[in-house]
């Protein structure tokens, strides 16, 4: 074995190996401005103080309970739903027979917004990005022959949360289970949701009353339901760094806290109930170092509500495989980076997961690439072993030095928010928001310039690419059986009995006394639709609106200097002084769809660029898009769809040029779009496409190209 070496006889001897460059160079800075250094040791621990926990007691760090998966492994719960509640009603069933353990609903965007599928604003959306659900009826269907008694169920829903949690409510009763029986989640948590997600539909402060209330009420009623899914999910998803995510998820967490302590409620009545959601990326140590870290803040936070039961200081969570690391290119390399970002989350203790398909970057699921993300979480835990121990990383020097990094990194940004009164004060200042989308545009830079590697992406691209089969729904159709149902709905219920008890919701929300929840269970049981009882609400409390912000010069700093950047912005001002004035661009979001990060970074990157940006509003219809771009006398219009609403949409939108005899305004469109939909959308008048995976200086380029050349002509 010879004498014990030092760090010192490392270095000396890694400086060998590098013949002279230096151990600087091979220090790693993470977005999250953590230095990862190429080796960890022993002197890396001095001073970190959560090691020598033990899980099952605080402060969590090593995981909430004390067997962990040795004694039950993490719930695999599959995020599904599209179409009408009967296909997904027939998905979940079958996904239960082969090997699922827990439901979670995914609903369309119309069904997010608060709108029936029979109105007007949601004609692209109905049935697309997950199931409609428009009463207790379709509910019912969702559910059918699936024991809510034994299945639990989550449900993301944020903005239309009140007749949603209802109807399911009702459903189960009808089913013969009391709400006390039921099992599940409700996301309900709308902060994130200004942040980032924007499926809201009220202001903040009603907002919050709303989600305070449905903590009492299920407190009260529900003891084995998880009344909030606090969630950094999308956060990430928008471009997060880790650090912003942890901390932006906990400071919403100590939000709502406070928010149900305002209530009168005692904290150990609900504590235990609150739940979370992390999105885990391809940084494998550090994702798994991220979970650990969780469970040690918000021990901390909690502590400070002097909570009795234990329980209230545990965090368990959810966790999801990282939908913007899955990539449209080679798309079967999407199994790989799921299967390892799922051990990544087995490893950092998640009590639940979902793993993404390969696909999805693209459309929804197929039942083929559905079941080899279920297959993925079911041979880690049947034959990879690493159910067999309790927190495996615990005691790795890098594992433990990242936790107490990322902890401390974090808990300097909760303090942050703290000193500017909490997290719905900093929502409304913009400052999350802001961060995030800061990180975001940086990232895309990365990525543009390659130095973020992704194979078969930015390197390591094939020359051409197999299509792969997918699923695409026939949005006409569940629209009109949905409104079918509807109108069957009202036609048999007792008119007189649904207009009551929506006046009496109405006057719970106006006069600010009594449970929203509770009363809302009274409307959907007399069925009530849910568009009926997102409008009662919005009687009350208005919708909210707000106002887009574009991030500057984060894109085009991460490029100055480099030639082809600077070709591209001296082009465009050559091309701007021909032209006799600066090209304007409309970055529109139609529909329903709320996933801005892309619209929100070409925004910021063109306008970098040079171009003259106009960046328009949420869920706008075709129609007033249109009106927008005339208003502004725009050279294009950048519609971004991430939704699947694009082949409704786009027509529609050129239509409604044409109306306005605008035709001459070109149309592009970008965002998640699958290959098999371009020649439609070329057919229909878009001037080009850019699918997921675009560079944006490329994609600046060809919309000048596209200016140029009708210019010419
Ligand atoms: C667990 N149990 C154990 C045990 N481990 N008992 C003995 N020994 C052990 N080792 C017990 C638990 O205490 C619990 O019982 C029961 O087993 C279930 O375990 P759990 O750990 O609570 O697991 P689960 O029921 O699955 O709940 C997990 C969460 C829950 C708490 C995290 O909130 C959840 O399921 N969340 C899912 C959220 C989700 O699906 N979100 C999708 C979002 P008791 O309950 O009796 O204690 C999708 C999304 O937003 C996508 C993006 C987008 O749309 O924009």
């Amino acid at each position: 074995m010879g004498e014990k070496k030092t760090v010192d006889d490392w270095a000396s001897l890694a400086a060998r190996e590098l013949k002279g460059a230096s151990l600087d160079e091979l220090v790693w800075q993470t977005p999250e401005g953590i230095p990862v250094k190429p080796l960890y040791t022993e002197a890396d621990l001095e001073g970190v103080d959560h090691l020598g926990t033990l899980p099952g007691f605080e402060p969590f760090l090593r995981g909430p309970r004390a067997t962990m998966y040795t004694g039950r492994p993490w719930t695999i719960r599959q995020y599904a739903g599209f179409s009408t509640a009967e296909a997904s009603n027939a998905f979940y069933r079958k996904a239960l027979a082969a090997g699922q353990q827990g439901v979670s609903v995914a609903f369309d965007l119309a069904t997010h917004r608060g709108y029936d599928s029979d109105h007007p604003r949601v004609l692209g959306d109905v049935g697309k990005a997950g199931v409609a659900i428009d009463s207790v009826e379709d509910m019912k269907i969702l559910f059918d022959g699936i024991p809510l008694e034994k299945i639990s169920v989550s449900m993301t829903m944020n903005g239309a949360v009140i007749p949603i949690l209802a109807s399911f409510i009702v459903a189960g009763e009808e089913q013969g289970v009391s709400r006390a029986q039921l099992s599940g989640t409700i996301q309900n948590d709308i902060l994130k949701e200004f942040m980032v997600r924007n499926t809201y539909i009220y202001p903040p402060e009603p907002s919050m009353r709303i989600i305070a209330d449905i903590i009492e009420y299920t407190a009260k009623e529900m003891p084995k339901f998880n009344s909030i899914s606090i969630s950094g999910y999308h956060m990430q998803e928008a471009g997060a760094t880790l650090v912003q995510e942890l901390a932006f998820t906990l400071a919403d967490g100590r939000e709502y806290v406070r928010a149900a302590l305002a209530k009168g409620l005692d904290v150990d009545a609900f504590a235990g109930r609150l739940s979370f959601f992390f999105a885990i990326g391809m940084n494998f140590f550090m994702e798994a170092a991220k979970l650990r870290a969780a469970r040690l803040l918000w021990a901390r936070i909690m502590d400070e509500f002097e909570p009795k039961k234990p329980q209230s200081k545990m965090l368990r969570t959810h966790c999801q495989t990282s939908g913007v690391s899955l990539q449209e290119q080679d798309p079967y390399n999407n199994v790989v980076r799921t299967a390892f970002e799922a051990m990544s989350a087995a490893l950092g203790g998640t009590q639940s997961l979902h793993t993404n398909s390969f696909d999805e970057a693209i459309a929804l699921p197929t039942e083929f690439s559905a079941r080899i993300a279920r297959n993925t979480q079911l041979i880690l835990q049947h034959e990879t072993g690493v159910t067999r121990v309790v927190d495996p990383l615990a005691g790795s020097y890098y594992v433990e030095s990242l936790t107490n990094e990322l902890a401390e990194k974090a808990w300097e940004l909760i303090e942050e928010v703290e000193a500017l009164g909490g997290m719905t004060k900093a929502v409304n200042d913009g400052l999350p928001k802001r961060l995030i989308e800061e990180a975001a545009t940086r990232k895309q830079a990365a990525v543009d310039r390659g130095d973020e590697v992704i194979v078969g992406v930015n390197k390591y691209r094939l020359e051409t690419e197999d299509e792969i089969e997918i699923l695409d729904i026939d949005n006409k159709a569940v629209r009109e059986a949905q409104i079918a149902r509807i109108a069957k709905t009202k036609r048999q219920r007792d008119p007189q009995r649904a207009e009551e008890t929506l006046a009496a919701l109405r006057e719970v929300a106006r006069s600010g006394q009594g449970n929203i929840l509770e009363a809302a269970v009274e409307a959907a049981r007399a069925r009530a639709t849910l568009g009926e009882i997102s409008d009662a609400l919005r009687d009350a409390f208005g919708d909210h609106a707000a106002v887009p912000k574009v991030v500057k010069k984060v894109y085009g700093p991460a490029y100055e200097g480099e030639p082809e950047y600077e070709t591209l912005v001296d082009r465009l001002r050559e091309f701007s002084a021909t032209l006799g004035e600066t090209p304007r661009l409309l970055v529109a979001k139609l529909g329903q769809d709320g996933h801005d990060r892309g619209a929100k970074i070409i925004a910021s990157a063109f306008g970098d660029i040079g171009f003259d940006v106009v960046a328009g509003p949420l869920f706008q219809t075709p129609e007033e898009a249109a009106e927008l771009a005339v208003k502004n006398k725009v050279h294009v219009i950048g519609m971004s769809s991430l939704a699947a609403g694009h082949k409704t949409l786009a027509p529609q939108l050129i239509e409604a040029l044409k109306a306005r005899g605008a035709s001459d305004i070109i149309v592009v469109v970008g965002g998640v779009i699958p290959r098999q939909d371009y020649e439609f959308l070329r057919e229909a008048g878009v001037a080009a496409i850019f699918g997921p995976g675009s560079n944006v200086l490329d994609a600046a380029r060809s919309v000048l190209d596209l200016i140029a050349g009708h210019r010419r002509n």
